[in-house]
């Protein structure tokens, strides 16, 4: 599905709304171009400011800024010039929108498609995801009918008995992957000079990321990966940073991983640098490959 030796990409929402962006990615060492989550008509967004880089975290509501499914599909096809995997990411506002989108995007030049059920900056509305029955339905109508892998953007949060019937419908419906996690709902930071809120748009609550994430978003890469006997591959996101970040993730069930918040920060030339390390990191642990180490977390 991904490349095997490197398979880091963009979490979607990062580095990949316009085309530019999109071709930095194309031409940088990641494996494969996750586009931003698109929606069936363009978006401005949420008010500005909408994002803030804290210390080891970052706060965004960007409200779905994009440029509309069928501007991202009329650029596909130019885009398969940098032979990588091409992701899109969809989210509608009802079952029905995500059921246009889909028939779109499996028309479309994409390899691939996230289902995003997770965003969590939507005023009025809540996590898709949370509404397991419509979402299910969803999935079900979509997995008829596609001819492209098909992935599912999940939320940080679902309590053990949940990931278990979460687990248990998706390898029935033979989902492809799945991507742990969407950021974290509800975050704010509040300035203490100004006495103000960090981001402007619903009361300053936006979605959490960044390696505060991190023991969060593992838990669940941990229960999914024991509750589907590994059976269901895991795109990893939430605070990968360095190379050590991308070992635990595998340790803890993974073989894909999606960079957001440190990407904002450094950009796609991050990519090398990771690829980089990773080899020196692994030829320092001997061993061959990220995917003999896949779940071998051990339990005490
Ligand atoms: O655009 C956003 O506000 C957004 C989305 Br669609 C998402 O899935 N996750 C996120 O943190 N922000």
């Amino acid at each position: 599905m991904f490349s095997q030796d490197f398979p880091v990409f963009n979490a979607s929402g990062v580095w990949c709304t316009t085309k530019e962006e999109l071709e930095s990615l194309g031409k940088s060492e990641a494996s494969a171009i996750v586009f931003k989550t698109m929606t069936l008509l363009p978006r401005e967004g949420n008010p500005k400011p909408r994002f803030f880089l804290g210390s080891n975290f970052s706060i965004n509501s960007m409200g779905l800024p994009n440029l509309g499914v069928d501007y991202y599909c009329s650029i596909s096809a130019d885009l398969r010039k940098y032979k990588k995997p091409l992701i899109a990411s969809i989210a509608g506002f009802s079952q029905n929108e995500f059921l246009v989108l889909f028939d779109k995007i499996n028309k479309a030049s994409f390899d691939i498609v996230e289902v995003n059920l997770s965003c969590p900056n939507l005023e009025g509305k809540g996590l898709f995801a949370y509404d397991l029955k419509t979402s299910f339905l969803i999935l079900k109508k979509i997995m008829k009918k596609t001819k492209k892998k098909v992935g599912v953007k999940l939320p940080p949060y679902f309590d053990r008995q949940t990931i278990k019937k979460v687990a248990e419908e998706f390898l029935k419906l033979k989902i492809d992957f799945i991507t742990l996690v969407n950021s974290y709902p509800l975050g704010c930071f509040i300035y203490i000079n100004k006495e103000a809120m960090v981001i402007k748009p619903n009361l300053g609550i936006g979605g959490l990321g960044g390696g505060i994430l991190q023991p969060i978003a593992l838990a669940q890469v941990v229960l999914f990966y024991q509750y589907t006997k590994g059976k269901l591959p895991i795109v990893a996101v939430g605070g990968i940073e360095e190379v050590s970040d991308i070992y635990r993730y595998t340790l803890a069930g993974a073989s894909f991983f999606g960079i957001g918040t440190r990407l904002w920060q450094e950009g796609p030339e991050m990519f090398s640098r990771l690829k980089k390390e990773l080899k020196e990191f692994l030829k320092k642990k001997k061993v061959k490959s990220l995917k003999e180490k896949i779940g071998k977390v051990k339990f005490l």
